[in-house]
């Protein structure tokens, strides 16, 4: 199988905490050097109902509502990334969801101490990545685009 069709999508976000304190430009830049490609990004304040049902599995959690709430404190940086491996590549880079287990060197273990502050949002399955991306997305905000330097990051 060749890189070609072993891409795949995921989305991030960064979320309101990054987003005061100032981190976009860093998070980005992580997954810039990293080789990845950036297909969709756009900054919003996320409806409450958009976040109801982005994170409708989580619904009978007792952290629930804090999280909506938190989620809707402030503008987030919606993302979609593109390459090969990407949707378990980034879980490694931002860490585990709680902090104080994130290891340094990962977004959460560099710049977050707790799991209600966790400054960003990575899918967890390309299935997940999948319904993420429709529901934060139109398909028309993704760009399909040749960046140049995949023969250089990609051996075939
Ligand atoms: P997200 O979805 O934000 O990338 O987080 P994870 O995929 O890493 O983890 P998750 O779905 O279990 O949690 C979603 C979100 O809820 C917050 N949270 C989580 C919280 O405030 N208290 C908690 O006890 C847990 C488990 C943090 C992430």
């Amino acid at each position: 199988m060749t890189s070609q069709n072993k891409q795949e999508k995921t989305f991030l976000a960064v979320k309101p905490d990054g987003v005061h304190r100032g981190l976009v430009g860093k998070i980005v830049s992580r997954f810039e050097k990293k080789g990845f490609k950036l297909v969709a990004m756009k900054f919003i304040q996320a409806p409450e109902e958009l976040l109801y049902q982005h994170y409708r599995d989580l619904k009978d959690k007792s952290f629930f509502s804090g999280l909506v709430k938190y989620m809707a404190s402030g503008p987030v940086v919606a993302m979609v990334w593109e390459g090969e491996n990407v949707v378990k590549t980034a879980r490694f880079m931002l860490g585990e969801t709680d902090p104080k287990k994130s290891l340094p060197g990962s977004i959460r273990g560099d710049f977050a101490i707790q799991v209600g502050r966790n400054i960003i949002h990575g899918s967890d399955s390309v299935e997940s990545a999948n319904k993420e991306i429709n529901l934060w997305f139109r398909a028309e905000e993704l760009v399909s685009w040749h960046k140049i330097d995949q023969s250089m990051i990609y051996e075939d």
